[in-house]
């Protein structure tokens, strides 16, 4: 029973200690609590006090006569409001503290990423020649505020899709005039007697959805990257074998890192770490769950000892001493959960509170400061810890590649550019591009569908990208290290054995999907593979998912041009027409697409039958794994497998 729920040995491990000691977890609650077969597929209207409707029988409407096409459209137009609303408000927050560091308000904070702020700074129009570098990051993060209110025209990062994107966007009117209005835009459209079209409340969704992937949730990577610096590759480590049984753990949970950075900074601070020693520990061990995990895991290496479900099975260690948590993704379960273990919970965003768990009001005017509270509140915890379970699993990754870095290692800073990579598309080494990202849901194996798609993409020669709680696991499972290489297809094998790179990059967090629509852009407009992000044989993948931001990001992959396939049944399944305009009808329009396919084997097939439909459209030679069958180390061990034993050694020495 248990193995059916998680790939992942350590869930596994604690799932089955939970059980025995009687502690429910998310995954007996999706057990015991069927979805709402009404509410499962949008036949649910509750948008006026005459409702709820629960449109069941064929042909039947709602008392105002909202058609189930009505119904399902307006709730998917919301689900995709909430989700660009939280992605972009977490960008919004990026940009206030930005501000508050430039204006001497928040002097925990620097600017890390100078050269990022004056590309940023050129992206937003703000002159940069004989201005000090504060003053230029006050008037970017004004300039990214005004995204936000901007109430005509459009959004400016909309300049950084390759031209003929802009061009759909323009013609069909879903370029976003501003990131806030357009979350408003859809909750006045939804509210009863308003918008009642499929076709404009879809179109809507695919405004809202740009509004957040090309503005709230781009500026928020690029003013995370100019406050804390652009990812770089660098080795780290993942699972709940990180936690130590000698130090203080602290775990940082959420999405933003603007605490948690500076939560870093203190576990290492010497007063702090000597405290911990004065308290029995041996040292102060940080790691992080869920995106924030992703954010320190990114630019400083912090473990990350899961994702979205190993939450709740974290703290069933018994070796948690403080989990910090911020926005997003934090499931209430584990106020009642700490209760049961020493483990301190501590909320920390105003907008964020969780009744009876403490918290302490994260303001970045005195971030250090806070941040050093809550960690002596972890050190003072740890002599409360009663028996612990850590399980063994502990598995290598590289991670840290940012856009810019994936340049740089495709040409170095002489040539850096994505010319490498759309040779080898053009060529067939590579058969194509994919980005797979998104959540866990408990409804499904847990990992299993990411691990699944990943391996059978990178098998078939297509370089994965990932964010999210999909990138960790496919790091639990090995796929992040260079090593899985030995997974990949011929032609991605050897790719990733010049570069030196792993099949499969970890680009980030949540909002760092945007990175994805950057190196798109890039490749479209590089040359040789046609002129769009529409062109380019790639897909979207979301296997896992079950946030509304999920949907907002599904939105913008698929209003940018890209097909994206999400895991699990179709939220608007009982809608058709519906359905059916956010394959065919947003594919006439936009290029991308989205389908439902719960069955990930399905789901690879036509991935693969999409990218290879991509190749021929562009006139590229079809896709053969055999061409490039004898590159990488296998050719090159035949050749030493020929040469005599002395030779050997010395490129063996070379090697190592
Ligand atoms: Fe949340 Fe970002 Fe989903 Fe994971 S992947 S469950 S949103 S932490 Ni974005």
């Amino acid at each position: 029973m248990v193995d059916q729920r998680s790939i992942d040995p350590a869930v596994c491990d604690l799932l089955e200690m939970c059980e025995d000691a009687g502690i429910s977890t998310a995954f007996d609650r999706a057990d015991q609590m069927k979805p709402c077969p009404i509410g499962s597929k949008s036949a649910c209207c509750k948008h006026c006090a005459m409702g709820p409707c629960r449109l069941t029988k064929e042909g039947q409407v709602g008392i105002c006569g909202a058609t189930i096409d009505t119904i399902a459209a307006r709730n998917f137009a919301r689900t995709t409001a909430a989700g660009s609303a939280a992605h972009s408000d977490h960008g919004r927050d990026m940009a206030l503290t930005l501000l508050a560091a430039a204006s001497g308000e928040a002097p925990d904070y620097k600017i890390r990423d100078v050269h990022k702020l004056y590309e940023v700074a050129s992206f937003l129009d703000v002159q940069t020649t004989n201005r000090e570098i504060l003053d230029i990051a006050k008037e970017v993060a004004e300039k990214a505020l005004v995204e936000f209110g901007r109430q005509r025209g459009e959004i400016i990062y909309l300049k950084r899709a390759p031209r003929k994107r802009q061009e759909i966007w323009q013609k069909l009117g879903i370029g976003p005039r501003g990131i806030d209005r357009e979350v408003v835009d859809i909750m006045h459209r939804t509210n009863p007697g308003n918008d009642q079209s499929v076709e404009s409340l879809l179109m809507s969704s695919l405004r809202t959805g740009l509004a957040d992937g090309w503005g709230g949730s781009m500026l928020s990577t690029d003013i995370t990257d100019i406050l804390f610096g652009s990812p770089v590759p660098l080795a780290a480590k993942a699972n709940l074998g990180n936690l130590r049984e000698d130090q203080v753990n602290i775990v940082v949970h959420g999405h933003e890192p603007t605490l948690s950075e500076m939560i870093l900074v203190a576990v290492n601070d010497p007063a702090m770490i000597e405290y911990a020693k004065s308290k029995g520990a041996t040292g102060i061990n940080l790691t992080g769950i869920c995106c924030t995990a992703n954010e320190t895991l990114m630019r400083q290496g912090v473990a990350t000892i899961g994702n979205f479900l190993s939450q709740e099975l974290a703290i069933a260690t018994g070796a948690i001493d403080l989990m910090v948590v911020d926005i997003q993704c934090i499931m209430q379960a584990l106020a009642p959960l700490t209760e049961q273990f020493h483990t301190l919970l501590v909320t920390t965003s105003p907008k964020a509170h969780i009744d009876g768990v403490t918290h302490v009001n994260f303001e970045e005017h005195h971030a250090f400061e806070i941040a050093k509270r809550i960690v002596t509140m972890g050190i003072d915890n740890f002599t409360k810890r009663g028996a612990v379970h850590i399980p063994q699993q502990i598995d290598n990754m590289v991670v840290g590649f940012s856009h810019e870095y994936i340049n740089y290692a495709l040409g170095g800073f002489y040539r850096g550019s994505l010319r490498p990579l759309n040779d080898a598309v053009v060529q067939g080494r590579l058969r194509g591009v994919a980005g797979v990202v998104g959540c866990n849901n408990a409804r499904t194996t847990h990992d299993y569908s990411h691990d699944y798609v990943v391996r059978e993409l990178i098998k078939n020669d297509v370089l994965v990208v990932m964010t999210g709680c999909g990138a960790i696991a496919c790091a639990k499972s090995g796929l992040l290290s260079p090593e899985a290489a030995q997974f990949a297809g011929p032609g991605l094998r050897e790719i990733c054995e010049a570069v030196g790179i792993p099949p499969v990059l970890h680009l980030g967090s949540c909002v760092d999907n945007t990175r994805i629509l950057t190196v798109l852009s890039q490749m479209a407009t590089e040359g040789g593979l046609g002129e769009d992000i529409a062109d380019i044989p790639g897909v979207g993948f979301a296997p896992e998912w079950m946030s509304e931001k999920a949907i907002s990001i599904g939105c913008y992959f698929v209003a940018s041009g890209v097909y994206t396939i999400f895991g699990s049944a179709s939220p608007v399944a009982n809608s058709p027409a519906v359905d059916r305009f956010m394959s065919e009808g947003w594919e006439q329009r936009v290029g991308g697409k989205l389908e439902f396919i719960p069955d990930p084997a399905k789901a690879v097939r036509k991935a693969l039958e999409h990218i290879d439909h991509k190749r021929a459209a562009l006139g590229l030679v079809e896709y053969d794994p055999r061409r490039f069958g004898e590159s990488g180390d296998s050719l090159m061990l035949k050749i030493l497998d020929k040469i005599d034993e002395e030779t050997l050694n010395v490129y063996s020495a070379k090697l190592a």
